[in-house]
């Protein structure tokens, strides 16, 4: 399924988020959450992310072949993914040329704690990956290490504000508070921020007024499966 991804005064799409779901046989429909620890205790999730990303891939590919592709599309990358470095970026390389699209069109959704990893280890894995064009953005901002470190030392294209800040909007002064410093500091990196989980339109109207231009969520789309 995809999600849009919104500039919040105007609707206009500014990226697509591809959400993986599981129809199982006897559980119905299955979240990310139901089903991805498994598959990274087997190992599945290898051969799973690359499904994703392939499936992704052809995705924007049909969207641009018909004139109406979104910037970009985000997938959800898993710490496990990244521990097999060289043949993760040989996999996005192969997969790439297979659908003829530039890196710069894949935003990868990192978690703070998978890019904390990233830096420790893979330094020069991601930033071959970044000088190809690719984008990144930190999903569920402010919930992890929020090292600032990481910040600095990445060139982040995007924030992504968790939806556990986005639901206290406005009526919980903490979450509030975390909003506004998380816009603040995006806007000192130059950085945009997407606000995640966004259910109403009091939501969307506070988060405007606190200079956050795009967002994600219920209110603006649910994930729908594409028909291309
Ligand atoms: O971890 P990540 O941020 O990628 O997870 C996104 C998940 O949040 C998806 O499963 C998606 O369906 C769900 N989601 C997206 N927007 C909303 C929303 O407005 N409300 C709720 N409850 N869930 C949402
Ligand atoms: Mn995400």
């Amino acid at each position: 399924d995809y999600q849009p991804q919104v500039e919040i005064i105007s609707g206009r799409i500014v990226g697509m988020e591809a959400l993986v779901r599981w129809n199982h046989p006897t559980r119905g429909r299955l979240m990310p959450a139901d089903f991805i620890s498994v598959t990274e205790r087997t190992g599945a999730i290898k051969a799973l992310g690359r499904w994703v990303l392939d499936q992704s891939c052809r995705q924007m590919k049909y969207w641009r072949d018909e004139g109406i592709a979104p910037p970009t599309i985000a997938v959800n990358i898993s710490a496990t993914q990244f521990k097999i470095d060289q043949e993760f970026e040989k996999e996005f390389a192969e997969i790439l040329a297979k659908w003829d699209l530039p890196a710069s069109d894949i935003e990868l959704e990192l978690t703070e704690s998978v890019l904390l990893e990233v830096t420790l280890e893979h330094r020069v894995f991601l930033e071959h990956l970044r000088q190809s064009g690719l984008r990144i953005s930190i999903d569920g901002f402010g919930t992890g290490y929020s090292s600032l470190d990481c910040l600095r030392n990445h060139q982040v294209n995007r924030l992504k504000i968790a939806k556990k800040f986005i639901d206290g909007v406005p009526s919980n002064s903490g979450d509030v508070a975390i909003t506004r410093a998380t816009l603040g500091l995006a806007r000192e990196f130059g950085i945009d921020v997407v606000a995640e989980g966004v259910e109403t339109a009091e939501q969307a109207a506070f988060l405007v007024s606190l200079g956050c231009k795009y967002a994600q969520g219920y209110y603006f789309g649910r994930a729908a499966p594409a028909d291309g």
